[in-house]
């Protein structure tokens, strides 16, 4: 228990809150000090926590997110009232979208003048304007409750389908006092938080018999998979079955991008072809076409291919959201993916039939086909250079460095290392994610390498570099081993677009050209690192490696090589006016 020069036998609410969390295991706090929590960190960091103090608070809160991915535990942003809350709130409604487990807590104001609308210092009915962009939300108001409102908070952000809790503590509560052991007795230390939901058997049975009828069966892995920490089974699933596996971007390396039934390199073939799709941890979202369309073999884009899908999730209602799910496999995906193998194992024995070969022979020659023109692309040695020849420079140091994290932001630059960069082992990619969202780029490279540990490299185009560009601060404030790569090609997509007005200002799309983004790194005492040609893109990556030194390497990349929103261009809404 603490103790504090105030009293021995007293506690109060800063201290209730940081023994409540320290008791439930979390020993790290994302935040931005001020009014009313600058003490908190102060005593949090006292009491021994990580206290990781950003720049803005959106980065801090996609650090918690991300956090919360890597762990399984919700990471913690703590922020100010108001205007620190709303910042915040960009990222705990990413994390609810992505299915992360993150807690917000913020400070908040009077109570009985903010709902009186008196005006106080940074007044806001937070609670209210969290609520329906959060998985749950929260307020205490005694310190005696401290402790049942963080095991709520932990319990809602875990359980179930993860995602954001928003927590509103009131400045008030904090100097509150209460004799220290009923302070104690007050806390509660959560049992099970994420308690494990074991699917039906008549449902695995369905599962299971769909699976057996199969032609041209098909493995789906999302994020969701990768979250589920259950690599060893869903390898053997893949593995026992022979079944051909598509990674979702963030599913990349639960088992190597290198493994031969992967399919990624034939990913247009493979989905309109099969006949059966299992999805582990996958939701039918815009990213996968919503299950339906031409991307699935439909004659228009809401029209079905004809697949069924057995679904893995953990949440009922996610079954039917696009297209018809013949077999909805419910539970957590640890517990489905193994009884799915036990129904395997007990009904075939050891010898399930693998997949037909015509349809691994089609998916080969389709795969080695399309590896061969991309070896051919990687080798060119353009100048300038161009995103594949920087890529290929990425991919041999991703390859000779398995361990590091990869975080990858922007359009174009996403889209390639996507797909030019193979990963090794799991939850080593961290991106934009459901949302494609710009901005969680140095929030993700900050708590990846606070929670791991390990070397962190960002993949970043130039604009979404810019979104969360002043942590470069705090990552060489905390001399983290992060290497930021900046593909820098003046904009936006690409640096080349006019203004159609003629005016003065450049296309909105456009940058100052030739930036140097490597001096920002210089001016926090960082390695800063201007980059023209692969090689001197490798010698630079391969040093921030060796070194671990917070390193921003400025690499230039052909203005002209982007597409407009990179592959996602038919998204664009088209003018119907000719002029
Ligand atoms: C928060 C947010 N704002 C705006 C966008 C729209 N957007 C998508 S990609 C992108 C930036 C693309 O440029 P860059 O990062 O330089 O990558 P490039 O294509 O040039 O490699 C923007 C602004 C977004 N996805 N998220
Ligand atoms: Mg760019």
């Amino acid at each position: 228990m603490t103790t504090d020069a105030q009293s021995q036998e007293m506690t109060d609410g800063f201290h209730l809150v940081i023994d409540a969390l320290k008791l439930n295991g979390i020993d790290t706090i994302f935040g931005l000090p001020g009014i009313p929590i600058t003490d908190l960190t102060r005593k949090a960091q006292a009491e021994g926590m990580r206290v990781i103090s950003f720049r803005h608070e959106q980065n801090a809160g996609n650090a918690a997110a991300i956090a919360g991915f890597m762990t399984q535990k919700p990471g913690i942003c703590l922020t100010v009232s108001a205007p620190g809350f709303l910042n915040g709130l960009t990222s705990l409604a990413n994390a609810t979208t992505n299915c992360f487990p993150m807690i917000l807590i913020s400070g908040s104001s009077e109570r009985e003048i903010v709902d009186l609308q008196q005006g106080d210092y940074e007044e806001m009915d937070q609670l209210a304007i969290a609520k329906p962009l959060c998985k749950a939300a929260f307020r205490v108001l005694h310190a005696g409750d401290i402790g049942v409102g963080i095991a709520r908070a932990i319990r809602a952000a875990v359980s179930g389908r993860p995602g954001g809790v928003y927590l509103d503590l009131p400045a008030k509560l904090f100097a509150q006092t209460m004799e220290a052991e009923a302070g104690k007795k007050s806390l509660i230390k959560v049992v099970d938080p994420a308690p494990r939901q074991i699917p039906a058997r008549d449902a695995v049975q369905r599962a299971l018999e769909l699976l057996k009828s199969a032609k041209r069966p098909l493995i789906l892995l999302g994020k969701g998979a990768a979250y589920a920490q259950a690599d060893a089974d869903i390898r053997a699933l893949v593995e026992k079955t022979g079944i051909p596996y598509l990674p979702m971007a963030m599913a990349k390396g639960l088992l190597p991008d290198t493994h031969e039934q992967s399919a990624a390199a034939a990913r247009s073939f493979v989905l309109p072809e099969a006949d059966v799709v299992i999805l582990v941890g996958a939701r039918l979202n815009w990213l996968l076409s919503h299950g339906k369309g031409k991307t699935w073999g439909g004659k228009d884009h809401k029209d079905w291919g004809g697949q069924k899908f057995i679904q893995i999730d953990i949440s009922p209602q996610e079954m039917d959201s696009n297209v018809r799910i013949d077999a909805p496999l419910v539970g957590d995906i640890g517990s489905c993916v193994s009884a799915l193998l036990a129904a395997i194992d007990s009904t075939a024995g050891s010898s399930w039939t693998k997949p037909p070969a015509d349809w691994l022979r089609a998916i080969a020659e389709r795969k080695n086909k399309n590896l061969a023109k991309m070896a051919e692309t990687l080798a060119k040695d353009p100048t300038p250079m161009n995103y594949h020849s920087a890529l290929n420079v990425v991919r041999d140091i991703i390859k000779a460095n398995p361990d590091a994290i990869l975080v990858n932001e922007g359009a174009n630059a996403l889209d390639f290392t996507r797909s030019i960069v193979d990963m090794y082992k799991p939850r080593k990619r961290l991106d934009v994610g459901t949302w494609g969202i710009m901005g969680i780029g140095m929030g993700y490279c900050i708590a990846a390498a606070v929670v791991s540990g390990q070397p962190v490299i960002a993949i970043e185009g130039d604009s979404a570099f810019g979104f969360s560009g002043m942590e470069v601060e705090t990552i060489c404030r905390y001399n983290l081993p992060v290497c930021v790569v900046i593909f820098n090609n003046n904009g936006v997509y690409r640096g080349t677009d006019v203004n159609l007005g003629g005016g003065q200002d450049v296309a909105p799309t456009v940058f100052v050209k030739g930036a140097r983004y490597d001096k920002l790194m210089e001016a926090f005492g960082g390695v800063g690192v201007h980059a023209t040609t692969p090689a001197g893109l490798r010698n630079a990556m391969e040093e921030a490696i060796r070194s671990r030194k917070p390193t921003l390497i400025n690499a230039v990349i052909d203005e002209t090589a982007g597409t407009e929103s990179g592959r996602i261009t038919s998204l664009n809404p088209q003018s119907a006016r000719k002029k």
